[in-house]
């Protein structure tokens, strides 16, 4: 039995309800969690509220830096055991937990070194005046994870709050918060004072809606579908609550005739297969010009035919989907084309030992997809990649930019002068050039442009979202 943990504290929820943990390899519930309530949510914001006014407000930002510092070596040092809580809870291959990890404790090392490093300035005025600007945190803090990269989201969402000098209440998705309950109990361990890290678990429409209201949050951090997002800005609007949003993406690989194919393939399959394709950032739109396009088809659907699905501990390809639910979403999608004749390239498998029970999807490439149908539209959220081609530059330009979001996207060319035409059309709040960095680089500012949300998390760029500027101005005599 899992506790909500509050002020460094397991604590069960105020009608002692609890919600199944379910092993999305084989539909089995294991575990349960605490099926959080506003009241728990309330507890969790009035011990954030007392540590921010209290001990968090005396340490400096350089001790701050050094807790942050110890939760990274503790991290590293659980790296098997967060990973392989992370594995059974969300279905990930060994491989991809293990990143996951690895990538927690190097957000929270990242943050360790910034906080020290976080500014204001002073400005010209008038004379007689000195005016100065101070980075001040928001205060309390509050966070609203996905089930996709737990431990990764946690990373930079929390990580940066807490650099900033915020305290936190997070609320991780009902279907994964084994490994955020860990990690706050290790934070405990390495000395954050209690009510610096809190989290709740439940349902979105309890816990994550009464946390969006509570008076007692001065920002929300949001990662989710545009439609959750669409309700947390409304809420939030109603006491000006300031928020951050990462809504997803639709995102292309865009590859060029000139192409070096033999270092886009590889990178292309990984951008949509990753974690089932469950990831924001996944290049989920294959834009290819012309005369590569039926060569290249050929040649991925080859690599597409080879890859196997099957339970996380198998660490195969792909593991499963998160739950039921998601796998319907993407049956939903395939029987969509199916319909509109979307031609299907090629399909992984799905190997004998994956049980029936399990949430499995084989990796879909289809090809010729028109680029109004929602394959080319809206995010799948499964190893699904629509395949289209272009004439020209200014043709994948119109196509990149063609759905509502804009989140990432890849540039496949071997021109310079191409690579940075390309790079300022195309619109999406990441582009990379002959690479492509499906949830990497922790240093480099991350987030979407359109529906794909605003503000951005990650690098130093996002402690700017987590404090608020104050503008002191002195007149001298
Ligand atoms: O997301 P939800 P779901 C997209 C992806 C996926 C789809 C649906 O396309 O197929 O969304 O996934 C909390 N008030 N992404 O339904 O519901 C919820 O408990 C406050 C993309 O799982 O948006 C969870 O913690 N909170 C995305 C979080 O919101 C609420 C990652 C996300 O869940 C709430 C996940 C409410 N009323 C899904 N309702 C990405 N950008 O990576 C739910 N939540």
């Amino acid at each position: 039995m899992q506790f909500h943990y509050i002020a460094n504290t397991p604590v069960r929820s105020s009608t002692e309800r609890t919600l199944p943990v379910i092993d999305p390899s084989d539909g089995q519930a294991y575990d349960a969690i605490q099926r959080g309530t506003p009241e728990d949510i309330a507890a969790a914001v009035q011990a954030a509220r007392q540590c921010f006014e209290g001990p968090w407000s005396r340490l400096s930002a350089a001790e701050r830096g050094r807790l942050l510092m110890r939760l990274s070596l503790k991290v590293a040092e659980h790296a098997d055991e967060l990973a392989a809580i992370e594995q059974r809870d969300c279905g990930k291959p060994t491989k991809q937990a293990m990143a996951d990890a690895a990538a927690l404790a190097r957000y929270f090392e990242f943050y360790a070194g910034a906080c020290d490093k976080l500014h204001g300035e002073t400005l010209p005025y008038q004379e007689g005046y000195t005016v100065l600007t101070w980075r001040e945190p928001h205060g309390v803090t509050g966070h609203i994870i996905p089930w996709n990269y737990p431990m990764q989201i946690f990373g930079r969402s929390v990580g940066g709050a807490l650099a900033a000098g915020n305290c936190c209440v997070v609320k991780p998705s009902e279907d994964a918060c084994l490994s955020l309950i860990r990690v706050a109990q290790l934070a405990a361990e390495v000395g954050f004072p209690a009510g610096a890290i809190n989290i709740v678990t439940g349902f979105g429409h309890e816990v994550g809606d009464a946390l969006a209201r509570h008076p007692g949050i001065d920002h929300i951090s949001f990662t989710g579908s545009p439609a959750v997002g669409t309700l947390i800005q409304q809420v939030a609007a109603q006491r000006h609550c300031p928020v951050t949003l990462e809504l997803g993406g639709k995102s292309p690989q865009i590859l060029f005739a000139d192409a070096d194919l033999d270092a886009a393939l590889p990178v292309v399959i990984n951008a949509i297969v990753q974690n089932a394709g469950q990831t924001c950032s996944a290049g989920s739109r294959l834009l290819v010009e012309q005369g590569l396009y039926e060569p290249l088809l050929e040649r991925l659907g080859e690599a597409f035919g080879q890859l196997r699905v099957g339970p996380a501990a198998m660490d195969l390809d792909v593991g499963p989907l998160i739950r039921a639910t998601q796998q319907q979403r993407v049956w939903d999608f395939l029987s969509d084309a199916q319909h509109a004749g979307i031609p299907m390239v090629a399909q992984g498998t799905v190997v004998d030992e994956a049980p029936e029970s399990g949430f499995y999807q084989a990796p879909t490439l289809l090809r010729g997809v028109p680029v109004t149908h929602r394959l080319a539209q809206e995010e799948v959220f499964g190893p699904v990649l629509a395949a289209m081609s272009f004439r020209d530059e200014d043709h994948a330009v119109e196509l990149a930019n063609a759905t509502q979001f804009g989140l990432v996207a890849g540039i496949w060319t071997r021109d310079g002068a191409r690579q940075l035409r390309m790079a300022r059309r195309v619109r999406s709040g990441q582009v990379f050039v002959n690479n492509y960095g499906a949830g990497g680089g922790v240093e480099l500012p991350f987030g979407g442009m359109k529906s794909s949300g605003y503000g951005r998390e990650k690098g130093f760029e996002a402690l700017y979202g987590f404090t608020t500027l104050k503008t002191v101005a002195i007149r001298h005599g």
